[in-house]
């Protein structure tokens, strides 16, 4: 009989759960900050990559650091959304995994991390791997019976 652990293991790539490039929304360096907030708000994620023109992750943008980057001694000063760019706010240091990690790391990764962003050793952007496709696989196999 197979353990959980076992079944999750032997499932050892991440790449059928990745949610492709292109179902991600994103931003890119130079977008002055008013565009990332509307592209949060529209898309009702908290936080989102951040690429450059090349598709090579640069930084991740999030509602909660916009809303630092506004504000002033005493005020929110909202004439910052358009003379401020993403990469005036952005985070750098991204959670970042490979398109072949075994899914062990994947999981590890994805209790600090909401999402993780799958890149290449370029850097070039393939999509994202949400926590929600971890737990997902995890409860499909606990519900799973057992060989
Ligand atoms: O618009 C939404 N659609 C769906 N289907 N689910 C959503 C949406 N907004 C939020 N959720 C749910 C998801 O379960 O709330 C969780 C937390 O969202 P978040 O972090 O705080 O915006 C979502 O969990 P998740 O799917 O495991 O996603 C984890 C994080 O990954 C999200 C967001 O920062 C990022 N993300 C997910 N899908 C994305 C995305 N970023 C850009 N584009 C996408 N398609």
């Amino acid at each position: 009989m197979n353990t959980l652990k076992d079944r999750l293991l032997t499932d050892n790539e991440i790449s059928p759960l990745i949610i492709s490039a292109d179902k991600v929304a994103h931003v890119q360096m130079n977008n002055p900050l008013q565009h990332a907030l509307l592209v949060l708000i529209k898309s009702g994620y908290t936080a989102i990559p951040v690429l450059d023109s090349s598709f090579r992750l640069r930084g991740m943008i999030s509602k909660s650091l916009i809303l630092d980057s506004l504000l002033g001694d005493e005020d929110f000063e909202l004439d910052r959304l358009s003379t401020l760019t993403v990469s005036d706010s952005m985070m750098q240091d991204v959670p970042c995994i490979r398109p072949d990690a075994p899914f062990s790391k994947a999981l590890s990764l994805s209790i600090n991390h909401p999402f993780l962003c799958v890149v290449d050793e370029n850097q070039s952007f393939s999509g994202i791997l949400t926590r929600r496709s971890i737990l997902a696989l995890i409860s499909k196999y606990l519900h799973q019976p057992s060989k």
